[in-house]
């Protein structure tokens, strides 16, 4: 019996709606094919689907550039498909988290067509206007300001110009997101998934950041986890919730977010957010670009797993991820995807993921061990981030650049679902939008059912084992340190029950001390569990 924080027992599965299935051949996945494919998610034992976006986009960003915040894109289905994607999911007792995106709306939303039109038009103050732009750099390289030709004025953008930025400092704003959020709650979902949604509050005086040398530096310290975020989040939900009875899952995305800051957001008694989505991990490594990421040392996603399990071990709740739509494929970027190691390094991680405290997010495909993709040329990408950062870079050093491509470029994630061996992994029946993994051959769905070795029933077997162990869904977590810093070994523990946990992420053998002093040798990527009283 669950006594309400009916997410913290839950696991929650990520769906790319664009890449997941396609039900009428035109390339691009849709509702009614995530319609048709729920049994895949009832038999993997999820609990939680969180939809990335499916409004009216340009899809500049595929769909992270919302134009209407209360309809469906055709692309996708429609309010009636979407309705009855809400009924299929409760019917098999699973809840629908959908991602809300209001740090920036698109270029072609009504707000802001209104807003560009003229100095003095009552939504003016709804995104951000200058005469005199600042030198920010945009997480899509190049500036964050872009001149407007109607009035000839600035408006801020920390993604594409495309996606410009809402002003949070006017109220009117705030109270137009928490309108929409509770016309999507009357619809029957459960929660959302709000993106980038520390960096809504930005210091209003905009001052300049320190130049890189090229004329733009990064400004995040101006708009991270800004002065009256925690004031804008508790108002939100409140606002949300008013009148509402039952629980809403709210769930923070939050780049550059502290241990210090995640603790506030997800302390139950402040009513912010129940979940953050932290960064600190799939940032290891990126020297301040993410694209000359290099390989991790030994030990260094362990260390960081775990000042964050002890950061939020009292207060707050943390929030367990190592893939989704923006990173590399885990097993490629943590683990090891060589023929050799790919099953295996796929499901120590998992073991991991799944064991942790803290609620596990399985984005789509991992539960395969799905890697990352082929690319021979710039022009193979299909993602804004990369396809600017070519643009920006690309002369300067192309091997290189295109290396980094590679090893981190979104669309890596964003290959087609694998769902059999067949043509494009029986994704699509027509072209679709961004070719399947050569691999799916060998890596799909179909091979996988009720094959005890395989990568999906290991995923399987530990989202029912968090089903049934009060341990490890809601137990105390405490490290084993171990002389090697490449294994993780810890134990979860509630009243009586107690699970000790290794997993040894290496390519290398290894031997680990368990809790009682036992020696044990692990093989490369090794990983299991013992269940105890
Ligand atoms: O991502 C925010 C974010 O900070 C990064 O993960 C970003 O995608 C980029 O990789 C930074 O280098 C969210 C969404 O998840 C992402 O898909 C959107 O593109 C972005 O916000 C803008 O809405």
């Amino acid at each position: 019996a669950d006594d309400g924080e009916w997410w913290k027992s839950s696991v929650v599965y990520q769906v790319y709606p664009r890449s997941f299935a396609d039900s009428d051949g035109d390339g691009i996945g849709d509702l009614a094919g995530l319609i048709s494919r729920l049994d895949h998610l009832a038999r993997l034992g999820v609990d939680v689907v969180w939809l990335s976006p499916v409004y009216p986009s340009p899809q500049v960003d595929n769909g992270y550039d919302i134009s209407d915040y209360q309809g469906i894109d055709p692309v996708f289905g429609d309010l009636a498909t979407f309705d009855r994607l809400v009924a299929e999911l409760h019917s098999r007792g699973m809840k629908l988290v959908i991602d809300i995106v209001v740090n920036h709306t698109s270029d072609q939303h009504p707000w802001f067509q209104e807003s560009r039109s003229a100095k003095d038009n009552p939504k003016r103050d709804w995104y951000w206007w200058r005469e005199e732009p600042t030198n920010w750099r945009s997480f899509f390289s190049g500036p964050t300001w872009t001149r407007d030709e109607a009035t000839g004025e600035y408006y801020l953008h920390l993604f594409a110009p495309a996606q410009p930025d809402l002003n949070w400092e006017n109220p009117d704003v705030r109270r137009a997101v928490a309108e929409m959020m509770r016309w999507w709650l009357d619809r029957g979902v459960d929660g959302f998934r709000m993106d980038v949604i520390n960096l809504v509050s930005k210091d209003p005086a905009l001052p300049k950041a320190l130049d890189d040398g090229d004329g733009l530096g990064d400004g995040s310290a101006f708009y991270t986890s800004g002065p009256r975020i925690h004031q804008y989040l508790a108002e939100l939900r409140a606002r949300v919730l008013e009148g509402h009875t039952g629980e809403v899952l709210f769930i923070g995305e939050m780049p550059g977010v502290t241990i210090e800051h995640a603790a506030l957001f997800t302390d139950p008694a402040r009513a912010e957010v129940d979940l953050v989505f932290q960064f600190e991990h799939v940032s290891l490594g990126h020297q301040g670009d993410k694209f000359l990421a290099g390989p991790l040392a030994p030990g260094e996603l362990v260390d960081c797993l775990e000042r964050w399990q002890r950061g939020l071990a009292d207060v707050g709740w943390n929030s367990s991820y190592l893939g989704n739509h923006d990173q590399p494929r885990m097993v490629s970027r943590f683990g090891d995807d060589s023929a050799e190691h790919r099953v295996a390094s796929a499901k120590a991680l998992a073991t991991v993921l799944l064991l942790q405290r803290g609620t596990p997010f399985i984005y789509q495909g991992d539960e395969l061990g799905m890697t990352n993709s082929v690319w021979a040329r710039p022009d193979d990408f299909r993602d804004v981030e990369s396809l600017n950062y070519w643009d920006a870079n690309g002369h300067r050093d192309p091997v290189g650049v295109l290396q980094g491509l590679r090893a981190m470029g979104r669309d890596n994630a964003r290959t087609p679902m694998q769902w059999d061996s067949g043509r494009h992994a029986g994704f699509t029946t027509g072209a679709p939008w961004l070719p399947a993994n050569p691999n799916h051959v060998e890596i799909n769905a179909a091979a996988q059912y009720g094959d005890p070795g395989s990568v999906f029933e290991h995923y399987r077997g530990l989202i029912a084992l968090r089903h049934t162990s009060r341990a490890i869904s809601h137990g105390t977590h405490r490290q084993v340190p171990q002389e090697d810093p490449a294994p993780y070994c810890f134990v979860r523990e509630a009243g009586t029950e107690r699970v000790e946990v290794w997993a040894n992420l290496s390519s290398r053998p290894t031997t680990v001390r368990l809790e009682s002093g036992q020696r044990r040798t692990l093989a490369p990527w090794e990983s299991g569990f013992t269940l105890g009283g």
